[in-house]
């Protein structure tokens, strides 16, 4: 077992994991930028190291610092967490190269993971649904057309080396197609260094649906179920929950079978997410998959009854899995609000200092954050400050827990998205388990409608 391990990362995350090696009684490294002397994984870890200056790329992203404190300390192994080293694959490498090991998939699954049209074609092989599509990246506006009209408008166009949203187009026509196209491909070069596209059926309506699966090195491998994602906001989640009110139990097992299968065909390792659409029709499809542990993971340690951050420890040790599918009770339901440092009308971040910061608690109630009172949030990284997440034995008791746990979640000093989520959860559609990709959009303008009128 390992004796000693660096987190490379900050915030909650980072505290989740020095949980996870306490009880396991391994030792924590934390790394830190000059902006987060004062924070809790800091305080938390048994050793620190200054990596650099505040913006990440000279301090989290930067891979010689990392590798640095890892040698200085002398760790065992590194958990990158989720967001900057997680799903870089060179940074994978390094570690290896190093002789420490990289808590997560082989650097080879990440690459191929992290190319999304490559991801695509391997998991049509693996025998995953996939969209009506193209199993290649595009090539001119000619091939795009031809495609285009085999499939049939709308379409999406993707960037490869993209995901999570970013670098997406939806085209309704030839026309739009030959000017969205080369556009495209020229944001895909700027924001990726990569110019590969590729395209998809665009499914008009349909919901996020996740299947977190777990795969150790003896060959073991399960699913924990789904998360549904649902509620985005500019591709940024907002409030996750499990089990979604769109599955059965039949479905449930028929998309954690292909996972798993998928899984076992790409010989992965350590904890993963498949994303799926699922239509209206409850036709499901892949999109792609994440190879870290995700910001909405607690959900399903909730109704699971299982520590993921620990399990991904003990695989990356060589360990094998303790529990097998049938091993896996789903119990209750759990529900996750994330709180963001924003405006919950502009969601324009709202970095600053926390004067008041009350933690909810009682019955069924998780707080995941590294906040405290009087502590100053640093404008240079991600505005989640916490993640509320509450568990009850029905989709209607967890909605009334979050609703009285949004209560007292009170955070002065700064924006946050409270007033949000609490509005969100008095929403009828939401209340109704009607969730869609369509979702957050119609929410925002019906609000904005209804200020109009009270005005
Ligand atoms: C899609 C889609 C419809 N059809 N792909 C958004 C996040 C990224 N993971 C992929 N996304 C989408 N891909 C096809 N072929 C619709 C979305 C999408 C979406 C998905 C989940 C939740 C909210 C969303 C909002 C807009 C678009």
């Amino acid at each position: 077992m390992f004796k000693k391990i660096l987190i490379a990362n900050r915030g909650e995350i980072a505290t989740r994991i020095i949980w996870a090696c306490k009880e396991l009684g391994i030792r924590t490294v934390a790394v830190y930028s000059e902006a987060d002397r004062d924070s809790l994984h800091v305080r938390f870890a048994d050793e620190a190291f200054c990596i650099g200056p505040p913006p990440s790329s000279k301090s989290y992203l930067n891979i010689p610092q990392v590798i640095s404190a890892a040698e200085v300390a002398n760790v065992d192994a590194i958990h990158p967490g989720y967001g900057f080293l997680a799903e870089n694959a060179y940074f994978a490498e390094v570690c290896e190269a190093c002789n420490i090991t990289f808590i997560g998939p082989t650097p080879a699954t990440i690459r191929l993971m992290g190319d999304k049209a490559q991801a695509r074609a391997s998991m049509k092989a693996a025998g995953m649904p996939i969209t009506p599509g193209f199993d290649g990246v595009i090539e001119d506006s000619e091939e795009a057309a031809r495609i285009a009209d085999r499939i049939g408008y709308p379409v999406i166009i993707k960037a490869s080396a993209g995901g999570g949203g970013r670098g997406m187009r939806v085209v309704r026509n030839r026309d739009e197609l030959l000017t969205s196209l080369p556009a495209a491909q020229h944001e895909a070069r700027l924001a990726f260094d990569n110019p590969a596209v590729y395209i998809e059926k665009y499914i008009e309506t349909a919901r996020h649906i996740e299947i977190q699966v777990l795969a150790d090195h003896h060959g073991n491998v399960v699913h924990l179920g789904e998360r549904e994602c649902s509620i985005q906001r500019r591709h940024q989640k907002l409030i996750e929950e499990t089990p979604s009110p769109a599955l059965t139990p039949k479905l449930r097992q028929r998309m954690g079978d292909v996972a798993v299968q998928a899984c076992r065909e790409i010989g992965y390792t350590n904890a993963g997410t498949m994303e799926f659409l699922l239509d209206e029709e409850k036709n499901f499809y892949f999109m792609e998959m994440n190879t870290r542990i995700q910001v909405e993971h607690p959900v399903t340690e909730m109704v699971t009854n299982t520590d993921l951050v620990r399990e991904q420890i003990l695989i990356a040790a060589g360990e094998r899995l303790e529990f097998d599918q049938d091993d896996i009770v789903f119990s209750g339901h759990s529900i996750e609000c994330r709180i963001n440092a924003e405006s919950p009308k502009t969601f324009a971040p709202s970095p600053g200092r926390i004067t008041t910061f009350n933690i909810p608690g009682g019955p069924g109630v998780r707080v995941e954050t590294a906040v405290y009172a009087d502590w100053f949030v640093p404008p240079h990284y991600d505005s989640l400050v916490a993640k509320l997440i509450v568990h009850h034995r029905t989709r209607d008791m967890a909605i009334a827990r979050m609703q009285r746990a949004l209560e007292a979640m009170i955070i002065e000093g700064i924006e946050t998205s409270v007033p949000l989520h609490q509005q969100i959860l008095a929403d009828p559609d939401f209340i109704a388990g009607n969730l869609s990709t369509k979702f957050m959009d119609r929410f925002i303008k019906n609000k904005s409608a209804g200020t109009q009128k009270a005005g």
